[in-house]
């Protein structure tokens, strides 16, 4: 079974390395069709299902359900500010995709009844309140590991690794990556309490926001949001995507994977909140860390007018948007508001994290 998944890797690993040699551009703007390639992140399918099913998540057990607060003014509590998204229509999607194969297109008109959105990715701290409240083990510690960026590691633990995604061999299986240890069993998130959290599964996703009595957004509550109020734009900004010269989101400057400039300040995640808001008040929507949705995969989407669509009923992967701090132009064009990639639902990795919504103000 392994070798077979291995092999079936090795297959995908030439497929993208051709398709790769066409598709290196530079910085320059707009859109355009390639950028095929993506940032293997949706390759990081665990090589063996894990032994226990972890299902049992102590959502039910909803400890300290308490009112919303401020985020600046509670960074110890686990539910951050929210804000009200007006419920509109939009058109969701582009008819002019970035990466066409990811079911960017076509172009649909879509109603989103209203919601609140937590302002920013959920933060270590706030993961640290759920932890601490509910003792909740996540996936990757379950497992004991995850997948770890190669350029954010350092040489004694990469030399210890002997197994890379053959997809994507910048990602490594790092033992003891987890929420709390995010490069390693040698690492910490102890400086790093303001930034997103990462490592986490998309139950564990879930697990977090129904503790807080909210939800994971579905695909197009999360797109409705990025999109902050604009209409047809590629960023929650706009069409530029550096406007006068200033970075809007933690991606990658450089080239990928080799080399990471951090011209924008970061070549990890960035505190929450480092760049500015887009027009509904919300922060890091493209950017920092991947999130997390509701929805199952799929590429094929209908031009019906759709209310509140909540995807495919079922599925083998999850929708995750807005790209992260590993997204560039040439390998990742994936920090626009219609892009869109995929993972099972047992993944974690260091760029992935979520946010939370819910109907009812919290
Ligand atoms: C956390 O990591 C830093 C280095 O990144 C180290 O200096 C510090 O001692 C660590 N803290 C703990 C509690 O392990
Ligand atoms: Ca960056
Ligand atoms: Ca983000």
């Amino acid at each position: 079974m392994v070798r077979v998944f291995f092999l079936l890797l090795a297959v995908l690993f030439v497929l993208v390395a051709v398709s790769l040699q066409s598709s290196c551009g530079g910085d320059e703007e707009p859109a355009s069709p390639e950028g095929a390639a993506g940032c293997g992140c949706d390759k990081l399918r665990r090589a063996a299902p894990g032994a226990e099913d972890p299902e049992e998540e102590k959502e039910e057990q909803r400890a300290s359900r308490e009112p919303a607060v401020k985020y600046t003014a509670a960074a110890n509590e686990g539910i951050s500010e929210m804000v009200f998204i007006p419920g509109g229509e939009f058109l969701m999607g582009t008819d002019s995709p970035g990466i066409p194969q990811d079911g960017e297109g076509p172009q649909r008109p879509v109603h989103v009844d209203s919601f609140y959105m937590d302002v920013l990715e959920v933060t270590n701290q706030q993961f640290q309140s759920f932890i601490r409240a509910t003792g909740y083990v996540t996936e990757a510690e379950k497992f004991g590991d995850s997948f770890v960026f190669e350029g954010i590691l350092g040489e004694a633990v990469k030399s210890q690794i002997t197994q890379a995604v053959a997809a994507a061999p910048w990602w490594l299986p790092v033992k003891g990556a987890n929420w709390k240890h995010p490069e390693g069993q040698d690492s910490n998130i102890t400086d790093r309490l303001d930034h997103p959290v990462v490592h986490v599964s998309w139950a564990d996703a879930v697990a977090f926001c129904s503790w807080a009595n909210k939800r994971l957004p579905t695909e197009a509550e999360w797109e409705y949001a990025c999109r902050g109020g604009l209409k047809d734009r590629l960023y929650p900004w706009g069409n530029k995507l550096n406007p006068k010269g200033q970075h809007y989101a933690n991606l990658w400057q450089g080239e990928f994977p080799v080399h990471n400039s951090g011209e924008d300040g970061y070549v990890k995640t960035s505190p929450v909140k480092s760049f500015p808001a887009n027009g509904f008040g919300l922060y890091d929507m493209v950017g920092n860390v991947w999130e997390w949705t509701l929805d199952w995969w799929t590429v094929h989407h209908t031009t019906d007018h759709q209310t509140n669509p909540t995807g495919p009923p079922s599925g083998q992967d999850k929708v995750k948007k807005g790209g992260s701090y590993m997204c560039h132009k040439s390998y990742c064009y994936r920090y626009r508001c219609a892009a869109r990639s995929q993972n099972t639902p047992d993944s974690s990795a260091s760029n992935l994290g979520f946010r939370c919504v819910s109907s009812e103000k919290r």
